[in-house]
């Protein structure tokens, strides 16, 4: 059994409660009974902070765990945060970063992702697919 953990940034505990016209309306939760439905022998942990210091804190603890791969939505972390891009790279854990809304076609300062050029792969533009890609690629299933 695979472990994968799936982290989210800033604001996206708001998912499914605002801006259903750039997120979509389903809730975070929602996101993860439908990864659970689909992936049954996956061993999911999900983490949401609001936090810079507590993604890198959560990243640091899956990198001295058995975790087999991390899908990763940093939020406006993405953006800004060199310490989420050291993480990740410490961590030597495979990360696919995801992004709900194409970031590309959206404000210039969206357009680049500080944690996505350390990551295997990124997502964006898919809704919460995404996730659902993102846990295929790093599991085979
Ligand atoms: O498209 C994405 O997934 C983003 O990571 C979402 C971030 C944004 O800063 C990134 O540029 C792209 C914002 C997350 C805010 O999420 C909300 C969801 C519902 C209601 C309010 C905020």
């Amino acid at each position: 059994m695979k472990n994968i953990a799936v982290l989210n940034g800033p604001n996206l505990d708001r998912l499914g409660k605002r801006d259903p016209e750039i997120y979509g309306s389903q809730t975070l939760s929602d996101l993860e009974t439908g990864l659970r439905d689909v992936f049954p022998s996956v061993a999911f942990e999900f983490y949401q902070s609001n936090h810079e210091g507590a993604l890198v804190d959560k990243i640091s603890e899956l990198a001295e765990g058995s975790c087999d791969g991390i899908v990763f939505n940093p939020g406006a972390y993405s953006h800004t945060s060199i310490a989420l891009r050291d993480a990740i790279t410490g961590s030597k854990i495979p990360t696919i970063e995801v992004h709900i809304s194409n970031i590309h076609g959206r404000e210039r300062f969206r357009h680049h992702s500080h944690t996505g050029a350390v990551s295997k792969g990124v997502i964006a533009g898919l809704g919460l697919a995404g996730y659902h890609f993102a846990t295929q690629a790093l599991t085979g299933d």
